[in-house]
């Protein structure tokens, strides 16, 4: 595992947040213009600290946080969800709108095989207080499993879709956060089989695929799934593998959505909070024994037709 602890070489300043994942780097102006290396700074700094935060980046509008992103990959839009209008990509998270609150520990998209290798989401929006964000390091967690546990995790493929039951998910979602979860987020329903453990492209890390996503062991009744997903995610949500982030307006935190899992806090009721997102293309997840996620469906629903 990578040291959280230690700082990352210069040209950048950034200090941790918390003993195992997140730094916040100060002095960068975010903007597609950096240096090269300057992004590959930032790319070392992901590597290693698994999130990371610039403050007071107030300057970026859609278009310049999209120019940002693309020095880091390849832009690639939600596969469901309607980019913000007049951008190429941007997901939107409004508070007051179905898709406004992501508060389920979630890796984000692994409902398909090449799923975004790093999120880069913005505050726009802030409450005063509440709103905060909750990420988790999935290789420390991976590390920190009794040796048989891992053993087994290692040898444990999961489907993960976007159709699963939200109602079980989320009882007190409101009428709207249900329309938009039936007619937009699983329009069309996507079932992918991963590794619970791949191994990080750029790291060689073994980091785990777990999240809400995560419906089904292969092989195993739902019963078994419940049990052994509750125990494998429990390392993943102890608090000690975790960074939480207060945040204000201007934020920018980047992610290594192939060895983090996180969670939006829903404890601000009904103020506004909105936080705009860029995902980049990622890889085909690969197991330790060299095997390759694969999606096994994907049903695109019928709209209703009138009478
Ligand atoms: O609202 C947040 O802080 C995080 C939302 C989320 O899950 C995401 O942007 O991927
Ligand atoms: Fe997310």
């Amino acid at each position: 595992m990578t040291d959280n602890s230690i700082a990352t070489p210069a040209p950048l300043d950034a200090r941790p947040v918390a003993a195992r994942i997140g730094a916040e780097i100060a002095g960068v102006r975010l903007s597609g213009d950096l240096p090269e290396a300057t992004i590959e700074a930032i790319n070392a700094a992901l590597l290693r600290h698994k999130v990371i935060f610039f403050r007071d980046q107030t300057h970026l509008s859609d278009d310049e946080q999209e120019r940002f992103s693309t020095r880091l990959g390849d832009l690639v839009p939600h596969p469901t969800q309607a980019p913000r209008a007049g951008t190429t990509s941007i997901l939107e998270l409004d508070s007051r709108t179905g898709s406004g609150r992501a508060d389920a520990w979630h890796t984000d998209v692994t409902f398909v095989a090449a799923y975004p290798k790093i999120s880069i989401l913005r505050g726009v929006t802030i409450p005063p207080v509440g709103g905060d964000t909750v990420w988790s390091n999935t290789a420390a967690a991976y590390e920190s499993l009794p040796t048989d546990l891992k053993r087994l995790a290692d040898s444990l493929w999961a489907l993960h879709t976007n159709a699963y039951d939200y109602a079980a998910l989320k009882p007190r979602a409101t009428a709207e956060e249900r329309r938009y979860f039936d007619e937009v987020f699983s329009a069309t329903a996507y079932e992918t089989e991963h590794p619970v453990v791949r191994v990080h492209p750029e790291t060689g890390e073994r980091t785990l695929i777990l999240g809400s996503f995560a419906q089904r062991f292969i092989g195993y009744s739902r019963g078994d799934f419940q049990h052994l997903y509750g125990l494998l995610q429990s390392y993943v949500q102890r608090v000690e593998n975790t960074v939480r982030w207060r945040w204000r307006e201007g934020d920018v935190a980047i992610w290594d959505n192939r060895a983090t899992q996180h969670y939006a806090v829903n404890d601000y009721g009904d103020q506004t909070r909105v936080v705009r997102r860029t995902t980049l293309e990622g890889d085909v997840p690969v197991s330790v024994d060299g095997r390759r996620s694969v999606t096994v469906k994907k049903t695109t629903r019928q709209p209703a037709t009138a009478a």
